[in-house]
């Protein structure tokens, strides 16, 4: 058994602080080992009712206590807490405590990575740095005075502005910054180390010059231009698109090695996992380098959505973080191609997403209850939240919702604020009625929608009925009806867009589900058509509609709307997929129609389309995402089916492959998106090239384009190529790969991430050796999840295999994680608490798995949360 069980807090449960604290002046006397924190609040008294003042503080050593500059003792030191008794209703405290950043495992407060001395506070971080109303609704303007060693430390960096310098004796110097603007405490930041930086500065609408800088580890100043390119362009686009401009005159960005997750948006200075900063063509792929503009354009959003508008409590988190999605998606969106954006936001919601609410961890966006908050960072609260706002956005309009921003600010600038406050601004200032659309706010789930459809030719009507129900979830048996908005087109036989009217009007083609049952009427119908549901995934649900072979390969051909093209195609795919898994069952061999290939092929040869949205079209779903359809997962089933496809699809359609593969060649790398698009589809195409039976022409263009490949795209491309396909030449490859590249730990975590999911009988042994690697490191959490974590949630087959391994491989590493850095520990485990979704011989080593964990001595909150809430199930 655990030793401790620890509580949950409820959202209910919310009261506004005793205490508040106006104005803080921290000093930070720093070393790696030592590190002397004095802090110092003016602290007010809010309820008239309190007489202690009760403080949060993990893992500090009190030094003293002031009050109005006198020693105070009437306190107590509590395990996770500081009280302070009687103490005035207006007063200056002053605390003086240590830490030791050296042995911070964790990264949460203040740590070293690779030297340099960084923190992170949200959520709970700050309280690792010193006692304080560590909570988003208490604001203070902090003072930050930094002294350390000047050569090991020439950089020290806080919020704001730097206000005042110097030098002083044994080596020492010291910065003090001010932050004007109130904020809470896990917004605080703190850098100190030795850097190589790229200037900039960006000019406001308002004329302002504003300073930008990226703090880099030295000797790799050569791969800052494109963040520094992102993060103007993140600038110039909330002006223009949301008017919103920024309020400081100086914004620093430090990318550091050793950092939990992707970024964070800490006031004026936002830290970030170097993955998401450091780019050039040799080492960073397309993808990388778009994955870096959207985290650059996210953590930059944050300044006003998150920073100058909080969050009350935690349980609003999706307030910010639903928010800033959207809005850096909506980044990507008007920068690149909206479709493929688009797509690849839907992949994430029905894979992980999908997976996550039908788990024993589903939560509304907005949970009510919660043990450790760093478990509710999900993409529940993250990209259901983002789908919220963007139905939001689907419901009022571009122009409405604007409007509704602007009031949003206009009434919660500078506060600290709640999900209803936002959805209030919304309905009040588009004046429509929101009241059932909360309830996406509060139920968790995903939705699933039955559609019927009857054409009457006699009256010329077409009729849509749609059944709404949302299954019960572990958190939460009873459902309501949601508000769903259901964008809709229909399609006479040549494609034609048939209006939607009835009765002489008009209608939205976005229409209002909001009940268990309802029926659509269209009149003036011409003849039969075929519909296209969901344009744009307008809602985060499943969809259920009948759609014959030959409805969905029309909709590939003529649906207006790119995503509902790709949609099509996906649901081909699984319509053969579930097929051909029945057909494993019986031991049967695969059977696709040849209507289905011809459809890819004419996809494929298609002159119209983007080649970046061919590329997304001709790929199956992921396993992950095939999952999510079935009742019960069978791993084996699932990955035999897919495979077969993607061979017959390679063989069948080998001659349009090598045609593309050959007709889509770039030549000097530019990061722009007709070239991304080009490279996408010529290296889909390699893909497929690598399964054709003619194994040496596989081979041979496979090699060839490792050898040539001037920049990593085109090289990770052959190399995943190699290995998907089992190619033998992969060998060779995979260790030419990592003479060249050992030394670079974000390059390595693409190997990492190929050897982990290697789809080969012995990538579980692979794995284990790959422990030990010259470039791994358990401390590093980008290494553990290249390997780890892409062993455990993306390579299905081997993770479940029948004999239990790799469930007792990620019972050794969370056993040795669990105390040294408990987030990403928890993070590893979500593959293991989803036991119910497979066979029971599976679900009962998985259990046993689960039961073997809780009796680890010191086992994290976020470990217990996760296991407790699993067994419980
Ligand atoms: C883009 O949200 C989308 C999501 C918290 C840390 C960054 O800005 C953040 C931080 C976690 C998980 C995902 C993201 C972040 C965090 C993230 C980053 C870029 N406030 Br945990
Ligand atoms: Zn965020």
């Amino acid at each position: 058994m655990s030793q401790h069980s620890p509580k949950a807090k409820y959202r209910l449960d919310y009261t506004a602080p005793n205490y508040t604290i106006t104005d803080i002046d921290l000093d930070f006397q720093l070393s790696a080992e030592v590190t002397t924190v004095t802090a110092r609040s003016q602290v007010i008294r809010q309820n008239a009712q309190a007489n202690t003042l009760v403080l949060e503080g993990e893992a500090l050593t009190l030094i003293s206590v002031n009050i109005d500059e006198q020693p105070w003792s009437n306190f107590e030191v509590k395990p996770q807490q500081l009280w302070i008794h009687d103490v005035p209703d207006n007063f200056t405290l002053t605390i003086v405590n240590e830490i030791k950043p050296i042995d911070n495992t964790a990264l949460e407060g203040l740590y070293v990575s690779e030297g340099a001395l960084c923190t992170q506070c949200e959520a709970e971080g700050f309280r690792h740095i010193t006692y304080y109303l560590d909570r988003p609704d208490v604001l203070a303007r902090f003072r930050t005075r930094i002294t350390a060693n000047k050569e090991k430390y020439p950089f020290l960096l806080s919020n704001g502005n730097r206000i005042a310098e110097g030098d002083l004796a044994n080596n020492q110097h010291w910065v003090e910054w001010y932050d004007p603007f109130p904020k809470p405490s896990y917004l605080f930041a703190l850098v100190a180390g030795d850097f190589d930086i790229l200037k900039d500065k960006f000019i406001t609408r308002s004329q302002r010059e504003i300073t930008l800088e990226i703090y880099v580890d030295r000797g790799n100043l050569d791969r800052t231009q494109w963040a520094m390119e992102s993060l103007k362009n993140a600038m110039r686009w909330d002006e223009q698109r949301f008017n919103l401009e920024y309020d400081l005159d100086i914004f620093m960005i430090v990318a550091v090695d050793f950092f939990n997750m992707g970024a964070m948006e800490n006031k004026g200075l936002n830290i970030f996992n170097s993955k998401f900063v450091l780019a050039k063509a040799e080492t960073a792929t397309d993808d990388d380098y778009l994955g870096i503009e959207s985290v650059i354009g996210h953590e930059y959003f944050h300044n006003w959505t998150g920073n100058r508008v909080t969050c009350r409590d935690w349980f609003q988190l999706s307030l910010k973080e639903g928010l800033t999605v959207f809005r850096d998606q909506e980044f990507s969106a008007d920068l690149g191609s909206r479709a493929v954006n688009r797509i690849n936001n839907v992949k994430i919601i029905r894979g992980p997403q999908f997976t996550e609410d039908a788990s024993p961890m589903s939560h509304p966006i907005r949970p009510d209850q919660v043990i450790e908050m760093n478990n509710f960072y999900t993409v529940t609260v993250y990209e259901k939240g983002s789908e919220v706002i963007r139905m939001l956005h689907t419901l009022l309009g571009e122009t409405q919702f604007q409007a509704g921003m602007r009031y949003y600010f206009e009434c919660h600038d500078g506060t600290a604020a709640t999900c209803d406050d936002f959805i209030q601004a919304m309905a009040d200032a588009s004046q429509i009625d929101l009241t059932q659309f909360k309830r996406w706010y509060s139920q968790s789930g995903t939705p699933e929608l039955f559609v019927t459809t009857t054409y009457n030719e006699c009256d010329q009507t077409y009729q849509l009925t749609v059944k709404q129900l949302t299954p019960s979830t572990v958190d939460q048996k009873e459902k309501q009806p949601l508000h769903i908005p259901l964008d809709i087109e229909l399609y006479d036989q040549h494609g034609q867009i048939i209006p939607l009217q009835y009765q002489g009007r008009s209608l939205h083609s976005v229409l209002d589900v909001n009940a268990s049952e309802q029926t659509f009427t269209f009149d003036c119908v011409p003849n039969n058509p075929v519909i296209a549901l969901l344009r744009e995934f307008s809602a985060p649900v499943k969809l259920h509609y009948n759609y014959s072979t030959e409805d969905l390969i029309f909709l590939m051909q003529h649906a207006t709307n790119d995503f509902n093209r790709y949609d099509a195609a996906q649901m081909l795919f699984n319509q053969n997929i579930q097929e051909n898994v029945a057909r494993f069952n019986m031991s049967k061999s695969i059977a696709l129609s040849e209507e289905m290939i011809d459809a890819f092929r004419g996809i494929l040869l298609s002159t119209q389309l983007d080649p970046a949205l061919i590329a997304l079209i001709v790929m199956p779903p992921s396993e992950n995402e095939i999952a999510n359809q079935f009742e019960v997962v069978n791993p084996d089933a699932i990955h035999w089916a897919r495979q077969q496809i993607i061979l017959q699809m390679a063989n069948l359609m080998a001659d349009e492959w090598l045609a593309i593969y050959h007709t889509h060649q770039t030549h000097d790398y530019h990061i722009e998106h007709h070239d991304i698009a080009k490279r996408a589809l010529k290296n889909a195409s390699l893909f497929y090239i690598a399964h054709l039976t003619d194994n040496q022409c596989a081979q041979r263009l496979v090699k060839a384009q490792y050898a040539q490949a001037n920049n990593m795209t085109d090289t990770i491309a052959a190399l995943g190529a190699a290995v998907r396909a089992q190619l033998s030449c992969r060998h060779e490859l995979m260790r030419d790969f990592e003479q060249q590249w050992h030394q670079d730990g974000l390059v390595m975590d693409k190997w990492f991430m190929l050897q982990a999911t290697n789809p080969a009988k012995d990538a579980l042994q692979q794995v284990k050796q790959l422990l030990t690697h010259r470039s791994f490191s358990l401390a590093n959490p980008n290494r553990i999840r290249s390997l780890i974590g892409a062993f455990v949630s993306n390579n299905p087959v081997a993770f479940h295999a029948s004999n239990g391994q790799g469930y007792h491989f990620l019972v050794e590493i969370l056993t040795e994680l669990n105390q040294k850095n408990p987030q990403v520990a928890a993070r590893l485990i979500d593959p293991l608490i989803r036991y119910k979704r497979y066979d029971l011989a599976r679900q009962q080593r998985m259990k046993a798995a689960l039961e073997q964990l809780l009796t680890l001595p010191h086992l994290s909150n976020d470990l217990y949360e996760k296991i407790t809430k699993a067994l419980a199930d």
